[in-house]
């Protein structure tokens, strides 16, 4: 298969190195060498600084998610979150300035569109809302309403850390990979809710085309989640190491 038409999509790394490295082997195992990064790259208790060094050298097209924003800006007391406060003190200038230069949206390898949340803005979920009853997927009309001024045939979005493929009638795709770095947290905005795929692997989207057609998949990668989740305990966050080990957050 003409290298042209491969892709792999990545999204929501959160500074999980071990499962950043997983991934880069599994992509390169299958001689995909076209990647893209849909953001909140370093943001995490897991290993930040050295994420960056990595990714920095990768020199993937990225967009910049909310998290990555917030690292830009970062309130002056970060005494009440301990992964920002870990993340904040942990990057050097040259990742900063990294984190600095990432555009909110990009156009890559010609066929893609790419961005962390939705196009307007990088903190709202795209392929699923937030209702006070759950999670509920957002139907494929709405999602052709709100992608109508987008040309190209792949458009990849992240940000809720759910794998989601969504066909659209008139054949573009709209891929979210997943998560590669953290499988299931959970939030109290706009209604507490959960987010967990149900366990532990890291994930990213393989896209190609084949005669024609456009189609994506969504791979799970074993790396070593017990690493991470002992990084992130020992980092303040006993929570994030229960939801790197099992991909489980439980109940809103
Ligand atoms: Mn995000």
């Amino acid at each position: 298969m003409p290298e042209a038409m491969r892709l792999a999509g990545v999204s929501d790394i959160h500074g999980n190195l071990p499962a950043l490295e997983a991934v880069l082997a599994d992509i390169e195992r299958r001689g995909i060498s076209r990647i893209v990064n849909l953001g909140d790259s370093l943001y995490g208790p897991i290993d930040p600084a050295h994420t960056a060094d990595l990714l920095i050298r990768l020199k993937w097209p990225t967009v910049r998610g909310n998290e990555d924003r917030i690292l830009l800006f970062p309130p002056s007391d970060t005494s009440d979150s301990p992964s920002l406060e870990y993340t904040v003190q942990s990057l050097s200038g040259d990742h900063v300035i990294w984190l600095a230069s990432l555009a909110m949206t990009a156009e890559a390898f010609d066929f893609c569109y790419m961005f962390h949340g939705s196009p307007e803005r990088d903190d709202r979920y795209f392929l699923s809302e937030v209702t006070p009853h759950g999670i509920a997927a957002r139907s494929v009309e709405t999602l052709e309403d709100e992608t109508a001024g987008i040309y190209q045939p792949i458009i990849l979005c992240g940000h809720d850390h759910t794998p989601r493929i969504c066909h659209l009638p008139d054949n573009r795709l709209i891929v979210n990979p997943g998560s590669v770095g953290l499988q299931a947290y959970t939030d109290h905005s706009p209604y507490p809710h959960v987010i967990q795929t149900g366990s532990p692997h890291a994930r990213y989207a393989i896209i190609e085309n084949t005669g024609g057609n456009w189609s994506a998949e969504i791979i799970p990668v074993e790396y070593d989640w017990n690493r991470a989740a002992d990084l992130a305990a020992a980092h303040g966050r006993p929570d994030w190491a229960i939801w790197l080990k099992t991909g489980i957050a439980g109940v809103a």
